[in-house]
C-alpha cells in the first residue's frame, strides 16, 4: 500500500524505500493524510504542520525540511537524502520519471505493448448526446439498419470539448505520457486534404467519429493477423521521423462499446519496435504513403483487437500500426482517434534522464538505446497551417 502511494512521486528506488521508512513513522495511522501530502503538486504542509517538504523535479531533488515528530534534526536528514542522491545519480541507474496518475502497470503496458488502457474515463452523456448528432447528420436511423446507407464512416468533427472536462482521468493519462501539459501544442492546426477530420487541437476531443457499422459483414469474421487488409500508421499529412511531433500518440477514444467481431481497432503491438527501427534506419523521414507495411508486418508476430466499453480510452504509441475490422454483430461501432500534438520534436537526449516522457522513455526502449542525438537529415513538412 504504502509502495503504491509512494509511487504517486516517482522517486528513485533509494527514496522510495527511505520515504517510505519515513512515512510510516510520521503517519502511523492516517493513509488518507498521506496521500494528500504525497501526491501534490508543489510545496504541502502535512496535517497538523507534522511535517513539510518540497517536491521538484528529477532525483535529488526533494528537500526536507523538517521532521520534528521523527526526532530527527532536518540537517541530518538533509545530508542522507543528499547522499542517497548522489549514490543514485552515480549509478545512472533508478531512474523514474515521475507519473501523476499513470500506475506501475500502465507504465509497464506502454514499455512492453505500445499501449495502456484507461477505463471508463468517458463522459456517457456526452458520448450518447454526439451519437445520437451524429445519426441525424448521417441521415440514417438508429432503429432501422436498412438506413445505414456506408458500412464504415468517417465524420469529420461538429462538437468539441475539452478533454480536460469529458474524460479528466483520460486528461491526466494523456499529460504522463507526453511529459506535461506544456510540451501539447495549443495552437489549432487546419489540415489542408482531409478525408476524416479537418483540424487538430490536442487539447479538445470531439465527434469525429469512425463509425463502424457492419464492414466485412457479408463474409465470415477474420481474427487479426499479417493476412487481413488495411494496416497502417495514422498521420498521412506529414513526413514521418522518429522523433516527429505531429502526431506524438494514437489515441483510441470508445464512444460506444467495442465488442468482439464487432468493429474493435486491430493493433500490432510488436509494430512499435520495427517502426522505431524503420525510422531510426532512415533520418530522412518517410512520407507517409511510403511505409512499406509488407516489410514492416512481416518482422511482427503479435496481432490483437482491441476490446472495451464505451468510456475506455486507449494511449498508444503512434508508431503502432493497427487497423479497421469487420463487425458482423450488427452493433454500430463509434471511435475517435485524435491525434496529439507536441509543441517540439520528441527530445531523445535529455540531459536528465528523469526528463524523459514516458513516450521518449519508450522509444528509446524499443531502440535499445539510454538516449539518443537524433538528427533529421532533411527538411521537416506537413500539409498543415495554423488554424
Ligand atoms: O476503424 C478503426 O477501427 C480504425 C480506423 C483507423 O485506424 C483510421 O481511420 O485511421
Ligand atoms: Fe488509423
Amino acid at each position: 500500500m504504502l509502495a503504491d502511494r509512494t509511487e504517486c512521486l516517482g522517486l528513485p528506488i533509494p527514496y522510495r524505500r527511505h520515504w517510505a521508512f519515513f512515512a510510516c513513522c510520521a503517519y502511523p495511522t492516517s493513509q488518507n493524510d498521506l496521500t494528500k501530502n504525497v501526491s501534490g503538486r508543489g510545496m504541502n504542509s502535512g496535517a497538523k504542520s507534522r511535517t513539510k517538504f518540497v517536491e521538484s523535479r528529477g532525483a535529488g531533488e526533494l528537500k526536507f525540511l523538517s521532521a520534528k515528530t521523527l526526532g530527527l534534526t532536518k540537517n541530518l536528514w538533509w545530508l542522507h537524502l543528499s547522499v542517497m542522491a548522489k549514490k543514485s545519480d552515480s549509478k545512472g541507474d533508478n531512474i523514474m520519471p515521475k507519473y501523476r496518475v499513470l500506475s506501475e502497470e500502465q507504465v509497464q503496458s506502454f514499455l512492453d505493448n505500445g499501449y495502456l488502457v484507461v477505463r471508463d474515463c468517458v463522459d456517457l452523456s456526452v458520448a450518447n448526446r454526439w451519437i445520437d448528432e451524429a445519426y441525424s447528420r448521417l441521415g440514417y436511423d438508429r432503429n432501422n439498419p436498412a438506413t445505414w446507407e456506408k458500412d464504415i464512416v468517417w465524420l469529420d468533427h461538429k462538437n468539441f470539448m475539452p478533454i480536460r472536462e469529458v474524460a479528466p482521468k483520460a486528461w491526466g493519462a494523456l499529460l504522463d505520457v507526453i511529459g506535461g501539459e506544456e510540451r501539447l501544442e495549443t495552437q489549432t492546426m487546419r489540415l489542408r486534404e482531409s478525408g476524416h477530420f479537418t483540424s487538430i487541437n490536442s487539447l479538445e476531443w470531439s465527434d469525429c467519429f469512425i463509425v463502424n457499422f457492419r464492414r466485412g459483414a457479408d463474409k465470415p469474421w477474420q481474427p487479426p493477423s499479417k493476412n487481413v487488409s488495411g494496416w497502417h500508421k495514422d498521420g498521412s499529412y506529414f513526413k514521418h521521423f522518429l522523433d516527429s511531433r505531429e502526431q506524438a500518440l494514437l489515441p483510441i477514444v470508445l464512444w460506444s462499446d467495442m465488442l468482439h467481431q464487432g468493429g474493435g481497432t486491430f493493433i500490432c503491438p510488436d509494430s512499435v519496435k520495427v517502426v522505431a527501427r524503420y525510422l531510426f534506419d532512415r533520418p530522412q523521414g518517410v512520407n507517409a504513403h511510403d511505409f512499406d507495411y509488407t516489410e514492416i508486418l512481416s518482422k511482427c508476430s503479435r496481432f490483437e483487437e482491441v476490446t472495451g466499453k464505451a468510456g475506455d480510452f486507449f494511449i498508444l504509441h503512434p508508431f503502432t500500426v493497427h487497423a479497421s475490422s469487420q463487425n458482423v454483430i450488427g452493433k454500430p461501432r463509434f471511435m475517435t482517434n485524435p491525434p496529439v500534438v507536441l509543441k517540439e520534436p520528441l527530445n531523445l537526449n535529455r540531459a536528465n534522464p528523469n526528463d524523459f516522457s514516458l513516450l521518449e522513455r519508450a522509444t528509446l526502449h524499443y531502440l535499445g538505446l539510454d538516449r539518443l542525438d537524433f538528427r533529421p537529415t532533411s527538411a521537416r513538412e506537413a500539409d498543415w497551417v495554423p488554424a
